[in-house]
């Protein structure tokens, strides 16, 4: 088993982006290129819209508590106003809301400060700049104008013949290669990948909080430098992790996280939906698209909520 350190300084990004005496905060969405951009905006030829974010509801696969995984709760919503009990001139009634949720609640981005080891974080950022009140770096604003670009599913599911993979399988670089072959899509830089495990169906199908947070299958250690080497901008998957659960090494938790924020400057999207998108590109025998998916802009945050879409 490689060491996650050695991988992380191999494929480290820290430096790359710096410019004019300025230290980069964005790693690798730095790939998506204006012309990148534009190329993909021209993969939405039919106008088919797929919806990849799952909705921001209580019934969410997140439970809370000790079912495993980070503790973290679904989107609680609270009405402030309903409408009731206004008396204003002329008749009219208005409803206001409230949210209460973790940013790393339902379909999300990672931002660059989510993960540090050794005391650092991406580009050489000190740990230490995240405090309660914030990330002073690296925070999900400096992505404000990402992510959008071309992306490309690799249907690791379908390609297997099964609703999902199990809890704790890998997903080797070979396998990924496998899939894109059948699928006909080569990968090009600056691409957004989204890698389907089956993880969002067995949630559709058992409605099982408990078990979709308990382990995962996903992406293992090697796959870092199969994303480097295919200058990916980042990547997205319809488990909570990116990367399978358990893990390779019973020492180390969340590898991949470490490598690919830390050390390469990735930013991860979680808990995607790509059901609707994977029939349709069976049907069709289109796996890429032009996706967008922006985080909202909160101050100093290390993550984000996204309503993430893909169009044909
Ligand atoms: C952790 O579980 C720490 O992170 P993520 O939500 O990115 O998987």
């Amino acid at each position: 088993m490689d060491d996650f350190r050695e991988v992380g300084r191999r494929l480290s990004n820290w430096g790359r982006w710096d410019a004019d005496g300025q230290r980069d905060e964005r790693g690798t969405t730095n790939l998506i290129t204006p012309e990148r951009v534009a190329a993909a905006a021209r993969l939405a030829r039919e106008g088919k819209v797929f919806d990849l974010g799952i909705p921001l509801g209580s019934d969410g696969p997140q439970p809370g508590g000790g079912a495993g995984g980070p503790g973290r709760i679904n989107p609680i919503l609270l009405l402030a106003e309903t409408g009731a009990d206004q008396d204003f001139p002329g008749g009219m009634h208005f409803a206001d809301d409230y949210v209460f949720m973790p940013l790393q609640s339902a379909s999300q981005w990672d931002g660059l400060a989510h993960i540090h080891y050794d005391g650092q974080m991406f580009n050489g950022f000190p740990a230490t700049d995240v405090t309660p009140h914030g990330a002073k770096h690296l925070s999900i604003e400096t992505q404000a104008k990402g992510i959008v670009g071309r992306g490309v599913l690799v249907d690791v599911a379908r390609h297997r013949g099964v609703d999902w993979l199990a809890a704790g399988e890998v997903i080797t670089p070979d396998e990924l290669d496998e899939v894109l072959a059948a699928q006909g899509v080569e990968l090009r830089g600056g691409d957004i990948v989204a890698v389907r495990t089956g993880w969002r169906r067995k949630f559709l199908t058992e409605g099982d909080p408990a078990s979709f947070m308990a382990g995962e299958p996903g992406l293992g250690l090697a796959s870092c430098e199969w994303l480097h080497r295919h200058e990916v901008a980042a990547v997205c998957s319809d488990n909570w992790a990116v990367e399978a659960l358990p893990g390779e090494d019973e020492n180390v938790i969340l590898p991949v996280h470490m490598v690919l924020i830390r050390d390469m400057g990735m930013t991860l999207g979680e808990i995607l939906d790509f059901e609707e998108l994977s029939e349709d590109c069976a049907a069709d025998g289109r796996y890429d698209f032009f996706l967008t998916a922006p985080p909202i802009k909160f101050r100093r945050a290390v993550g984000s909520p996204i309503n993430p879409l893909a169009i044909k």
